[in-house]
C-alpha cells in the first residue's frame, strides 16, 4: 500500500509566492498614497513594521504567522477554556538524540485542554527557515485548516490560534522539503487525543520502516 499525504494541500512554495504577491500588492497600495519622502523614512525605520495582510497574514523581514485567531471561539466551544503558551524552539541540535533525523523541534508533543487558545513562541536556532505548522482545525476558521508560523533565520515569531472541543491529535510539521520526513514532525494533543501519529521523534515508530539491512545482498 503507498502511503499517501492527504494533509499537504499546498506547497510551501506557493504559500511563499502567494505571502510575496500580497506583499508586493500591499506595499504598493501604501505608496500610492504616501509622499516619496515617507518612503524612504520607511527605510530608514530601526524597527522594520510587520505588514498585515488580507488573508490574515502578518509578516516581515523575521518571518510570518498565518491564519492567526485570537478572538473567534469554535461552534463546540462555550468560551476559551484556558490561555497556554507553549514555547517551541526549533533546530538541528534537536535531531542529535533521534538518529536517522537531520532537524527537529526541542519537544515533539505538546498537551492542551480542548477549547484553549494557545499561543506558540517559536524560536528558530538555525540559519535556515523553520516553520511550527498545524493541520486539521475547523476549515470555517482556519483556511486549509491550518496554522502557521514561519521564521527566517535566527529570531522568534509568536501567534496564538483556539482549539475545538474534540479531543484530537494534530499533525504539527516544518513544510520546508525534507525537514518533515527528516525529523521536525510533531504532535499536538486536544485532550484525550486520538492515538499517536506515526514517526514522531521520540513518541512513536514509522508506519513503513526504513530497511538498511543486508540481508539478500550480494
Ligand atoms: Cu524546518
Amino acid at each position: 500500500m503507498i502511503h499517501k499525504k492527504p494533509l499537504k494541500s499546498f506547497s510551501t512554495g506557493s504559500l511563499v509566492a502567494l505571502s510575496l504577491s500580497i506583499t508586493i500588492a500591499n506595499a504598493e497600495n501604501a505608496f500610492d498614497t504616501q509622499q516619496p519622502d515617507t518612503k524612504h523614512q520607511h527605510h530608514s525605520d530601526k524597527k522594520p513594521m510587520e505588514g498585515v495582510c488580507g488573508s490574515n497574514m502578518r509578516m516581515d523581514m523575521k518571518g510570518m504567522v498565518m491564519y492567526e485567531n485570537k478572538e473567534t471561539i469554535p461552534k463546540d466551544c462555550t468560551e476559551v477554556s484556558e490561555d497556554i503558551t507553549i514555547k517551541v524552539s526549533a533546530g538541528i541540535k534537536y535531531a542529535e538524540q533521534y538518529p536517522g533525523t537531520v532537524f527537529g523541534f526541542d519537544e515533539h508533543q505538546w498537551e492542551v485542554k480542548p477549547c484553549s487558545r494557545v499561543t506558540v513562541e517559536f524560536t528558530n536556532d538555525d540559519d535556515i527557515r523553520h516553520q511550527w505548522m498545524i493541520h486539521g482545525l475547523p476549515k470555517y476558521i482556519y483556511p486549509e485548516g491550518m496554522f502557521h508560523i514561519e521564521v527566517n533565520g535566527q529570531e522568534k515569531k509568536t501567534g496564538t490560534f483556539i482549539v475545538p472541543n474534540s479531543d484530537y491529535t494534530y499533525l504539527v510539521h516544518c513544510d520546508i522539503a525534507q525537514h518533515m520526513e527528516k525529523g521536525m514532525k510533531a504532535q499536538l494533543v486536544v485532550g484525550k487525543g486520538r492515538g499517536d501519529l506515526p514517526s514522531i521523534p521520540g513518541i512513536s515508530n514509522p508506519t513503513f520502516p526504513d530497511d538498511f539491512s543486508q540481508k539478500g545482498k550480494k
